[in-house]
Formats: C-alpha cells, structure tokens, sequence
C-alpha cells in the first residue's frame, strides 16, 4: 500500500481488500489493517473488470504510477494482463473508516495520506446539494461524488451524523459513499417522532391556525401554519408536504415533534429570512407556498410518500381570514380535520399576542365569539 515506498514505474504486488464496487476502469483495494496509507486504486489498464464484491481479498500485480488528474495525482497500480490479479477469501469483514476532519479533506497536502482509504466525517452539513456531474458538496467545500452511489433527497442545509466513503481523487479529493448506509442523518435531519410524514392518514393532522396576511413584517418572510397533531401518537412534521389553493409546494426542512395533542408552527421561507419578530417557528417550508390576501385561499399539508391529504383547512377569503395582523383560528370545539372544512368554524384570532399582531401560534385557541 501507500505507506510502503516504491518509484514510479516499478513492478509491485500488492494485497488488499477491495471496497466499494469494481467499475470499468478500476477499483479500490484497502489494507486489511485500516488506517491513513492504507487504500490504493488499482487502474486496468484495458483489460475487464473482475466479477468482485466488497470484502474480497484481492492480489495485483501491476506498475506502480502517478496519475495526474488536474493539480494533483492518483497513486494507482496499474495492471495489464488478467492473470496479474487473483481473489483470495471472500467477504472479509473491512477496517473501520478513519475518522477525519472535513477541513483536512479541503487541504490537498493534508489529505494526501487519506487518498484511497475509507474515511468518515462527522457533523457535516450538505452545502450544496447539486454541485454538477453528480457531485455534491459539504463543509469546507469538500467534494462528495457519484462513483458508487448517488443518495435520493440531498438538499441543502441537510445535516448529516456521519458520511463514510472512500477518497477518490479526480482533480481534486472526493469522497465515495458507497451505499445508503454511508449517510447516516443528524438528528436535525431525520424523523423523531413515532409517526413521521410518510405515515400520516388524513386527520392525523388538523390544520387549526394560519397567519395569512402578517402585518408586523412581509408576508413572503411571516406568513405561518398552525398544525395540532390528533394522531394519538408523537409525529414529527419533518417532510411533509405544504400546499396552497394554486399547488404550490413546500417541504418542512427539519424534525419538528409534536407530543400527542400538541401543536407546532411551520413557517414561510427559511431560517435565514424569518423575519417575525414575536415568534420562531417549529421548521420551515420554503418560499413558495403562499397564504392569499386577496381572494379564496386554503392551505393543506400532504403525506410525500403517498400523496394523501392529512387535512386541508377551509377556504378563506371574502371578508373573513386575511385580516391585516390578525390570524385566522379554529374553535377549539371544532379542532378535527373534517369541522376545519367549514368557514364557520373559524374566526379572527382572540388572542392579544405579540408586538403587534393577533393570534396563539403553538398553543391551544380560544373559543370563538
Ligand atoms: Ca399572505
Ligand atoms: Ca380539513
Ligand atoms: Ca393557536
């Protein structure tokens, strides 16, 4: 492996295992042993691509080189004939991945001994969840790739527990998840609830407050939804689907739990731009979805694995629900997903709350005149 010293352009023998999976043009062998030095590419040098799996003890035999790619190189061995490569067991379990930091991974010196290795960092958030040519980006501006595996769902923002990979160098240091169980989610970024968005049934949910016309700061940044949760069971909001009157969409971007019989506020736009300054909600589900002044209006929140309709409020518009800084609120007697159907169950929020606005995000409304 890289920790033993050859010249360019010898002949070597090398023994590892092999991880990842084999593509046409090579494969990653690793030392037994873990650690930094401890994985080399083998490149095949117009010769195919052996049946291998994970966890196959392989020999090469084959010329050490420096690929150059971009500023850098790639520490390959080159093999040439079929015969040069050889399996020995089969499924042998892999080191553990060095442990390392993104910010190493960003200085190509420093990074240099985890070439080729399998790695892992921790605590990293998706920065840029669609970087090009399959390629994603995360602290520090390090370089998440494609080779193996491309995860469903990134998205900026998007914290992640641990990232396990192995570091390609291509132009540049890129780590390889293999598969899905290399991104494990940080806790912000996953479900906590004992229900989570995928397994809501209509009326889990009853949609009993919303914040159409905010008057303390603009609409784009202060609009939000009050959800009580009458599943029973604690349910944590994070992807679910929000949907207007018009189809436009968003997606909560966080956990958010909601004991049973709780309530939650999501709001418009990000945690960036929130500009309320009475209130922080629970998570946010972007800038698109919008809560109509002028004119008819609903809100309803969507099951994304199935597409139901957990509930949908009642239509506002015409004189009632888009007071100027007023909320628009369920009677509480009326706090289930088929009541919050009828305009009549609702009315201007009751509750002095805030600088300057009415309404009771996050808690229970009082009853209607
Ligand atoms: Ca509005
Ligand atoms: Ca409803
Ligand atoms: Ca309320």
């Amino acid at each position: 492996m890289q920790r033993e010293t050859h010249s360019v352009g010898t002949r070597v023998k090398v023994t590892g295992l092999m991880v990842g999976s084999a593509t046409a043009t090579g494969f990653f062998l690793l030392d037994a042993a873990g650690g930094r030095n401890g994985g080399v590419w083998v490149y095949l040098d117009g010769i195919p691509a052996p049946d291998l799996l994970e966890g196959d003890e392989v020999e090469v035999k084959g010329i050490y080189e420096e690929y150059t790619s971009g500023a850098g190189t790639l520490t390959e061995i080159k093999v040439s004939r079929p015969p040069d490569m050889s399996i020995g067991r089969r499924g042998v379990a892999l080191p553990d991945p060095v442990v390392v930091e993104a910010s190493v991974l960003a200085d190509p010196g420093a990074g240099e001994p985890f070439e080729a290795t399998l790695l892992q960092v921790r605590d990293v958030v998706v920065a840029d969840a669609n970087a090009g040519n399959g390629e994603w980006l995360i602290d520090d501006g390090v370089v998440v790739d494609d080779l193996f595996y491309a995860p469903a769902g990134l998205r900026d923002g998007l914290s992640l527990e641990s990232l396990t990979g192995v570091l390609n160098y291509a132009s540049g240091f890129k780590i390889e998840p293999r598969y899905t169980e290399d991104l494990v989610l940080g806790t912000s970024s996953r479900c906590n609830g004992t229900l989570c968005a995928e397994d809501l049934q209509p009326g889990d949910l009853v949609i009993s407050e919303v914040m159409t016309n905010p008057a303390a700061c603009d609409d784009n940044y202060c609009e939000w939804v009050e959800v009580y949760n009458a599943s029973g069971q604690s349910v944590d909001l994070i992807g679910l689907t929000v949907r207007d009157a018009s189809a436009r969409e968003g997606l909560v971007d966080a956990s958010v739990v909601i004991a049973a019989r709780g309530y939650a506020v999501i709001g418009k736009s990000d945690a960036v731009s929130w500009a309320y300054p009475d209130m922080v909600p629970g998570a946010w589900y972007g800038g698109s979805v919008a809560l109509v002044n002028d004119g008819q209006g609903t809100v309803a929140v969507v099951n994304p694995s199935t597409g139901a309709v957990v509930d949908q409020s009642a239509e506002w518009g015409g004189g009632t629900g888009n007071s100027s800084g007023v909320a628009w609120q369920l009677d509480p007697s009326r706090l289930d997903s088929s009541s919050n159907d009828e305009p009549g169950s609702w009315c201007d929020a009751q509750s002095v709350w805030g600088s300057t606005d009415r309404g009771s995000p996050g808690a229970a409304n009082r009853p209607c005149p």
